[in-house]
Parts: structure tokens; sequence; C-alpha cells
């Protein structure tokens, strides 16, 4: 009888031991040869991010990959990052971005997307080949643990489709958040500043949320050029989209300062930006960067005219309007303070207004003009300088602090003006940086830029 007992203990240790020598067997086989792991990250009804990670389990160097796999009808990707995608039909192909294509053995890289509609891939193969060599286990997939957590998770999936709640920018889940970025300068002359190498150290050293791509009217801007500059704008959000940046895409309309000057100009730009990526969740269309001379009804009729060019074709987007002199609120001029908008306000959903400020030039009327306004409408700050409202002279950094703590109080997402290296003290990079293409670290970056970047490189409260 004893003895029996310890046989059948025995036994059932022999069966523990054999079934971890078959998982091991199970794991050697399968870290053979690279593979290509799937992960739901989350879900909230509506879509989901899905993360892939491609781990090199062989023993030579992977020098680039391809994971292609089906996606049920009804289900589709519309932001994507870490890879590049291509689409036929239901059959999506990703293949990776020239900084990540080199897998050595033991190494994983990471890309994600986000869907919507419920299904799930399918058919996956890694350059070809079955993504999971082995059967798949029959028990339950394995959680998302520590392991298949993401290495990097972007500011868009960490988001998703942004929207105003009350006086508040909130995420996806509803959460009030504040995003934090540069602006482009204008793209008809510092286009070689924004490129792939500068915009990895924007999202990976930096840690910006978002992108503005600053596209002047005039000024040698869009009027001299609509197709041309139409198409970079395209790239730039592209560009943002696929490091899971926001994109503000700003019709940088200057001079002459009443936005109606450029209103047919800015319906046919902004219907085709629209049309072409409705199905992102990560862009911000800013309709008029500063009006000035005019009143606020000048303004507010233009927003009339342009809003629902965007609204018929990507019904959801935060759309961002200008306000009287210079995106002051009217606080330096006549178009009235922000008494008149709030007589008179843009009858629109997921609508903010835009406040702009130079921090040694405006000091303490602007500070107090945002202050209270933030109390009483959702603002955007999608222009600021830490020096003069020349984007040049002396910095003030205890006044800019003071505006970047306030900002910070009220989760008012802002904008630094300026990723170029001109000349003028504003912008972060000194002159010729961007003809050396060589933006990492703090060697290339004047005052102003060492001081936004440690700004922006503290952790998000997302
Ligand atoms: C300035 C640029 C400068 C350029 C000028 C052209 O720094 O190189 O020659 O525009 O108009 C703004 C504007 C922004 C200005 C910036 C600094 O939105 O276009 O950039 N500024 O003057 N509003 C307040 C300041």
């Amino acid at each position: 009888m004893k003895l029996g007992m310890r046989t059948v203990a025995l036994a059932g240790v022999f069966a523990v031991v054999a079934a971890a020598a078959m998982a091991a067997t199970t794991t050697a086989t399968a870290a053979a040869a690279p593979t290509a792991t799937f992960v739901k990250v989350s879900d909230w009804g509506s879509g989901w991010e899905g993360r892939y990670t491609i781990t090199n389990g062989g023993s030579s160097t992977l020098t680039s990959w391809q994971v292609d796999f089906d996606l049920p009808a009804g289900t589709s990707i519309g932001t994507y990052w870490n890879a590049l995608m291509d689409r036929d039909g239901q059959r999506y192909r990703f293949t990776n971005q020239h900084w990540n294509g080199t897998v050595t053995p033991g190494a994983s890289v990471t890309f994600g997307f986000l869907g919507s509609g419920s299904g799930n891939p399918s058919g996956c193969r890694l350059n070809g080949q079955p993504c999971q060599p082995t059967a798949p286990p029959t028990t339950s997939p394995p959680s998302p643990s520590p392991t298949t957590a993401p290495p990097g998770s972007t500011p868009v999936a960490a988001n998703g489709q942004l929207r105003v709640c009350g006086e508040q920018l909130c995420n996806d889940n509803g959460k009030a958040i504040q995003l934090r970025g540069m602006s482009t300068h204008g793209l008809q002359w510092y286009a070689n500043c924004a490129t792939n190498a500068s915009l990895d150290v924007l999202a990976h050293q930096w840690g910006a949320d978002v992108l503005r791509i600053s596209m002047y009217i005039q000024e040698g801007g869009y009027e001299t050029d609509p197709r041309g500059f139409t198409d970079l704008v395209h790239e730039y959000i592209e560009m943002a989209t696929a490091r899971g940046l926001y994109a503000i895409v700003d019709w940088h309309m200057l001079t002459p300062g009443d936005p109606n000057y450029n209103l047919s100009r800015a319906q046919t730009f902004f219907a085709e930006i629209a049309d072409r990526h409705r199905d992102k969740v990560n862009v911000l269309y800013e309709i008029a960067n500063e009006p000035n001379g005019v009143s606020w009804g000048a303004v507010k009729s233009y927003a009339d005219q342009v809003i629902p060019v965007i609204r018929e074709r990507d019904p959801e987007a935060v759309v961002l309007v200008g306000t009287p002199d210079w995106s002051s609120l009217g606080v330096s001029g006549s178009g009235g303070g922000v008494d008149a908008i709030t007589a008179n306000p843009v009858a629109a959903s997921n609508l903010m207004y835009v406040f702009h400020f130079y921090a040694a030039s405006h000091r303490d009327l602007y500070y107090n003009t945002l202050a209270a306004a933030a109390d009483q409408i959702p603002i955007f700050v999608t222009e600021f300088g830490t020096q003069q409202y020349t984007g040049d002279g002396p910095n003030d950094f205890t006044m800019s602090q003071r505006y970047l703590d306030l900002m910070a109080s009220k989760k008012i997402s802002w904008v630094n003006w300026n990723y170029s290296d001109d000349f003028r003290s504003g912008a972060v990079f000194t002159t010729g940086t961007c003809a050396s293409g060589d933006f990492g670290g703090t060697g290339p970056l004047k005052p102003a830029g060492g001081w936004i970047r440690d700004r922006m490189r503290t952790a998000d409260d997302f």
C-alpha cells in the first residue's frame, strides 16, 4: 500500500518532469527561427491597439523584415508605427523602417498599430514563412506580461483619438491630457530641418507628443505651389504617424491677417488633407495660424465655412481656431478679447481656441489672459517662444517657466516655435545643423533648444 502510493507519487513527479522537458524542447524548436508574435495590447470596443514582436531566435542576423497578415472584412488599420505599411484589400504588409531592419540573433523589434472593428490578424507570414514555425499552444495564449509590454509605447498609441471634454483635451479613455511638442519652421524655408533623422530625434530623444506642420500660405508658401505644398504636408503627416506623434496641420496664414483672404484655398487644402487622412486618429486641424487686423466676427465667419469641409470627411478630429490679434485671444489689440469669443462661440464640438505667446515680450498681460481664459474656453497653445515676439532676442526662461507651470497645472497643451536652424534665438538648432544632418543629443542646440528639450523629456501624464 505504502509502496503503491509512493509509486503513484513518483509517477506524478515523472509526469511533471516529462512535461517540463517537452516544453523545453518545444521552446528550443520555436527559438530556432525568427518568429513574429501578435498581442492585442488593449481593446476599447470600437477599436484596439495591436503589436507584433519579431524575435530573432535564429543564429544569423536579419537585415530586413516583412510581416504579412489578413484582417477580416470590417476590421482595418489606421495609425501604425515603427514600420511601413502596404495594403492589398484585407491583406496587410508591414516592412521595417530604415532604422529597425536589423535584428541580431536573440534580439527583437516591435511595431504596432491601431485597429478598428473587432477582428484579429490571421495567416501571418514573416519574410514569407509562418510567423510561428511550431504549432500554436493549445492552452490559452500567454497574457500580455512584462515581456510583451511595449518597448516605447507612443503618444498616439497611449491616447488614440482625442476629443475636447469641457475646457480640456481628453484622450480616448476620457482622461484630460497635455500634449507637448515642436513646430516646424515654414516648410518653404526649412523642410530640411524636419527629416526622418530629425523627427526620430524629436520622437525618441526629446519625447515629443506632437509635431506642428507649419505651412505658410504667403511669403513663398502654399499659394505659390498648392500641389507641392499639399504633398509635402501629406508626407509630414505620414512621418509623424510612423513615429506615433500627433500631427497639427497648421494653415500658417499671417500676412494678410484676414483669414477670409485665403478662404477658398483653405477649403481646397483641408478637403484633400481630411479626405486622405480621415482614418488616422492623430491629425489635428489648425485652420488659421494668426488672424490679425480683424474682429472675432470675421474669424468666426471663416471658421464656419472651413470646419464643415473638414467635418464632412473627418467628423471626429479636433479643430483648432486662431484668435484675433495674432492668436492672443484679442488681448494685444482691438479684436474684442475673450468676451467676444464667449459671446459668439464657434458652434462645433471638438474645437479649441488657439493662444500664442512669446514670454520675453508678452509677460504678465498674456499670462493673466491665458490663466483666466483657460477656465472659460478650451485652449491649445500651438506656438510659443521663450524670447521676443520676433522669435529672436534674449530668452526669458524665468517668465517662460511660469507659463509652463501654468500650462502644466491646467493641462494646456503646448507647441514650441521652432524646430529649425534659423539664425534667430528661437530656432532650437545652431546654424548649419540641418545641412549636417546630425540632430542628436544637446551638441547642436541653442540655449532655447536645450531648455525646451529638458522640459519636453519629463514624463507625460497620460
Ligand atoms: C517668423 C520667423 C521668421 C520669418 C517670419 C515670417 O521666425 O523667420 O521670417 O516668421 O513671417 C509668429 C508667427 C511666426 C513667426 C514667429 C516669430 O506665427 O510665423 O515666425 N511669430 O516672429 N507669431 C508670433 C511670433
